[in-house]
């Protein structure tokens, strides 16, 4: 099969509404299908900003975002979103079970594609130690889970839908570096485009290229090697 989910920005500026800031400006760079692309940028750079146009959380003000070669604004909201697993900086879990968690948005998934999930996002173990393991009521008025376990049961929420893009925000910002490792492994079966914003250089360096911004500009985009010899704030961050 043809791999899918080339990502276009072209010249893409975004101010939020009913503000006047210029949050992004100019964006442009292309992800190539089954590309691992990491994003790295200090706080407040517009990584999430960027990060929320694609499945169209907010429009580009300027400009213009193509998957596959057609515009964002081409497809249904519902076809896009369903093509992109999003898994937020800050991942909100339903009053539910830890399965119907993993399950949103899949129509009849199954045990086995529920736990093969959870085991690819790292996070089957944590779950066969609650009460009710997958039938453990999470949520609002469910257990505590800690911020690393949501940001896993969100990633396997993401993987169960097989998506053609996998985004994942500082999504790894919880895990050891093992299971982080083990996580990215896993990953890489999915055959997907994945963003992944990262505060982490040693993350960041085992992505196919990476995408440094700063305050809503591209500096550089490139492999490490690339970025070491061609951006001085590449260089600073990485011996910092
Ligand atoms: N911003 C805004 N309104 C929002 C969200 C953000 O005006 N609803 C502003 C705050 C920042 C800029 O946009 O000045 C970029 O914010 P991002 O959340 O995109 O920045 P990062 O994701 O890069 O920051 P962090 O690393 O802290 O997550
Ligand atoms: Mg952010």
């Amino acid at each position: 099969r043809v791999k899918q989910g080339f990502i276009t920005f072209d010249h893409v500026s975004f101010i939020y509404p009913g503000t006047t800031k210029s949050v992004l400006s100019n964006v442009r760079f292309s992800v190539n299908p089954g590309e691992r692309l990491a994003v790295i940028g200090s706080t407040g750079s517009g990584k999430t900003s960027l990060f929320q146009l694609i499945p169209r959380l907010y429009d580009a003000t300027e400009g213009e975002i193509r998957i596959d070669h057609r515009p964002t604004t081409d497809y249904t909201l519902d076809n896009l979103r369903r093509s992109i697993g999003y898994v937020p900086q800050s991942p909100l879990l339903f009053t539910g079970t830890v399965a119907e968690n993993i399950a949103w948005g899949k129509e009849h998934a199954s045990t086995k594609e529920i736990i093969h999930a959870a085991k690819d996002a790292q996070i089957h173990d944590a779950i066969m130690e609650l009460d009710n393991q997958y039938q453990t009521k999470v949520g609002q008025k469910g257990v505590n889970l800690s911020g690393g376990q949501k940001q896993r049961i969100s990633i396997a929420r993401a993987l169960i839908r097989n998506p053609k893009i996998l985004m994942l925000d500082d999504s790894t910002s919880a895990l050891d570096l093992t299971t982080e490792s083990k996580l990215l492994h896993a990953m890489e079966s999915y055959e997907c485009t994945t963003l992944l914003i990262t505060q982490k250089i040693s993350t960041a360096m085992r992505a196919d290229r990476i995408l440094l911004i700063d305050e809503g500009k591209v500096l550089a985009i490139g492999t490490h090697e690339e970025l070491l010899h061609s951006s001085s704030l590449y260089q600073r961050i990485v011996t910092s």
